[in-house]
């Protein structure tokens, strides 16, 4: 159908392609730290992995090592609160048990 009222339709359409990307925006993330000092018995430091970071024997043993010789590991990667509850957990329990160990975490 075609006259003044009703003009033909075109064989295409005209318009400005959008594509608006998907608001997923991920939270910052949180490495959460041991350092190494001398005193803090080798065995307490493969229980809090163990403990506060779930890790099984193995690879906590592992972890714990590399924090010996290297003096800093990575226990995990958590959100900012997440990080913080962990930081004064592993901090509280070392100090409810007189070692020196240090839990710090710093921004990925
Ligand atoms: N260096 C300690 C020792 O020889 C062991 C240790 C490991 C302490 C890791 C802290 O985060 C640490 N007993």
């Amino acid at each position: 159908m075609s006259d003044k009222q009703n003009p033909p339709d075109d064989d295409f359409e005209v318009g400005i392609v959008t594509k608006t990307k998907p608001k997923t925006k991920r939270p910052p993330l949180y490495k959460v730290m041991l350092l190494n000092d001398d005193f803090t018995p080798m065995e307490f430091v493969v229980h809090v992995l163990e403990r506060f970071f779930n890790k099984g024997r193995e690879d906590a043993t592992r972890i714990m090592l590399h924090v010996h010789r290297s003096g800093v590991g990575i226990c995990g990667v958590f959100t900012y609160e997440v990080a913080e509850t962990k930081v004064s957990a592993v901090t509280e329990f070392a100090a409810r048990h007189q070692h020196p160990l240090k839990c710090t975490m710093e921004k990925e």
